[in-house]
C-alpha cells in the first residue's frame, strides 16, 4: 500500500512529507493506522544527527496511538479494530530481560530495531522509486500507517482519545514511571526535577502521585514555571538567576539535599548537578535525558562513596504491554492529567512547525493528528 509520511532524509534537515510504499505485515507483525503522534525531544535528537544510532533515510516518531488494520501470520493477541499504543521498548514476556524482575529492557527485537529494520532484517517502508526507508525505534509514528512486531504494541481501551493518549507512548510513561517504577519514591520525599519539558512535567506529576512533600523544578526558561506549578511543583529555580554555586543553593533549599533528583534535560553538566544535589548517604539521581554522541558524565567518585546513587531509566522502567493500558486507565479515571501539556496540535504537513516550537521553548508537547 501507499501511505503519507514525514521522512528524515538526512541528519539536520527538515522532515519531508511524501507518499511512501508500505509492505503488509509479515510473521508476528501488525499493520497499524496511526491516528495521532506526539513529537518528543528524542525525535529531534535523532533528526539533528546527535544520535549515535541515528540512520537515514528514516521515518521517525515513537509517541503514537492508533488502530490495528491487519495482522500477519502467527499474531496471537491482536485483531483488526483493536486500539493500540506502539512501544519502543517491546515486552515479549519470555526473554531473559522480561523474566528478570529488575528491568523493563526486553531485548527480543532491540538489535534489529536499532538497525531500523523489522526482526527479519528488512524494512517495510520504501520510496516510490524502491529505495528502502528505515524504521525508527521500532515505531515510525510519523507515518499514517506503520508496521510493528506484535510484542511492540500495547492494547488499550477503545474509549481513550488518540490525540491525548499518544503521549503515554513516551513522555507520560517515562516521567511518571521514572518516579514510581525506577525511583520507587516514598510518600514524603523531597525531589528536584531538572528540565520542565514534556518529560520533566510528568516526573512532577508522578512525584505528586507518589505523595512527595517537596518538588523543586529547575529550568532556564521562566515560562515553564506556571505549568510545572499546576502539576505539583513547590519551588522553582532558574539556574541563570542563582548567584554562586547551584548545587549549594539546591542542597540548602531541600534541607541537605534531595531524596531523589531527575535529569530531564540530556545535558551532562546538569546530570552532574543533579547527582551532587542528591542527599549524602541515600540520595538517588535518575538520568532520563538522552545525551549526544561523545558526551560523558563525570563527578568525584567521593560523591558515590558517600552514598549518592546514580541510576538511569528507559521508558520510565515500564513494561509496555502490561503497564501502558493501566496508565491509560489512570488518565481516563482522572488520576493523572495530560490535556494541558498538549499545547499544540497540527496536521502532518506542519510537523516541522512542531520541531520549531520545541526549539523556541514555546510548546510542551506538539501532537500531530492524522
Ligand atoms: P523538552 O525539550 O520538552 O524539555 C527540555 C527542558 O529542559 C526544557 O524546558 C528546557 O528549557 C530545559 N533545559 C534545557 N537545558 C537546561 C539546563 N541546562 N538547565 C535546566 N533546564 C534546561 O524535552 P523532553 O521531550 O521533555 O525530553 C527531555 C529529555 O529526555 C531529552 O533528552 C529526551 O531525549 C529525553 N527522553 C528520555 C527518555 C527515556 O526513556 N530515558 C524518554 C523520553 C525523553
Ligand atoms: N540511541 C541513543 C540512545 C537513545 C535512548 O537512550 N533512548 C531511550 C528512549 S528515549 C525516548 O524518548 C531508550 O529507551 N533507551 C534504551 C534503548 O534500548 O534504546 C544512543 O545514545 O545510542
Ligand atoms: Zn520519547
Ligand atoms: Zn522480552
Amino acid at each position: 500500500m501507499r501511505t503519507k509520511a514525514a521522512v528524515a532524509l538526512e541528519a539536520g534537515k527538515p522532515l519531508e512529507i511524501m507518499e511512501v510504499n508500505l509492505e503488509g505485515p509479515k510473521e508476528g507483525e501488525v499493520l497499524v493506522e496511526i491516528k495521532a503522534t506526539g513529537i518528543c525531544h528524542t525525535d529531534e535528537f535523532t533528526r539533528s544527527g546527535a544520535d549515535p544510532e541515528g540512520l537515514f533515510p528514516a521515518i521517525l516518531g515513537h509517541e503514537g496511538a492508533g488502530v490495528v488494520v491487519e495482522v500477519g501470520p502467527g499474531v496471537k493477541d491482536l485483531k483488526p479494530g483493536d486500539h493500540v499504543i506502539p512501544l519502543y521498548t517491546a515486552e515479549c514476556r519470555e526473554c531473559e530481560y522480561c523474566l528478570h524482575p529488575k528491568t523493563n529492557l526486553c531485548q527480543k527485537v532491540r538489535a534489529t530495531q536499532g538497525k531500523g529494520v523489522m526482526p527479519d532484517g528488512t524494512s517495510r517502508f520504501s520510496m516510490l522509486d524502491g529505495t528502502p526507508i528505515l524504521h525508527y525505534m521500532g515505531c515510525s509514528t510519523f507515518s499514517n500507517y506503520t508496521v510493528l512486531p506484535e510484542i511492540s504494541l500495547a492494547k488499550i481501551r477503545q474509549d481513550a482519545p488518540f490525540d491525548k493518549v499518544c503521549y503515554i507512548g513516551c513522555g507520560v510513561t517515562t516521567g511518571i514511571g521514572a518516579v514510581i517504577y525506577t525511583a520507587k519514591a516514598e510518600i514524603g520525599s523531597r525531589a528536584i526535577v531538572f528540565g520542565l519539558g514534556g518529560i520533566g512535567l510528568n516526573v512532577i506529576q508522578g512525584l505528586r502521585l507518589a505523595g512527595a512533600d517537596q518538588i523543586v523544578g529547575v529550568d532556564l526558561n521562566d515560562d515553564k514555571k506556571a505549568m510545572a506549578t499546576k502539576f505539583g511543583m513547590t519551588d522553582f529555580v532558574n539556574p541563570s538567576k542563582v548567584e554562586g554555586d547551584l548545587v549549594g543553593h539546591l542542597v540548602e533549599l531541600t534541607g541537605g539535599g534531595a531524596d531523589y533528583t531527575f535529569d530531564a534535560t540530556g545535558n551532562v553538566q546538569v546530570m552532574r548537578t543533579a547527582l551532587e544535589s542528591a542527599h549524602k548517604g541515600w540520595g538517588e539521581s535518575i538520568i532520563i535525558g538522552v545525551a549526544p554522541a561523545g558526551a560523558e558524565i563525570s563527578t568525584r567518585p567521593f560523591q558515590l562513596v558517600t552514598g549518592r546513587v546514580w541510576r538511569g531509566t528507559a521508558f520510565g522502567g515500564a513494561r509496555g504491554r502490561t503497564d501502558v493500558p493501566k496508565i491509560v486507565d489512570w488518565y481516563m479515571d482522572g488520576k493523572i492529567d495530560i490535556d494541558p501539556m498538549i499545547t499544540h496540535t497540527m496536521p502532518l504537513e506542519d510537523i516541522n512547525k512542531g520541531f520549531d516550537l520545541m526549539h523556541k521553548g514555546e510548546s510542551i508537547r506538539s501532537v500531530v493528528v492524522y
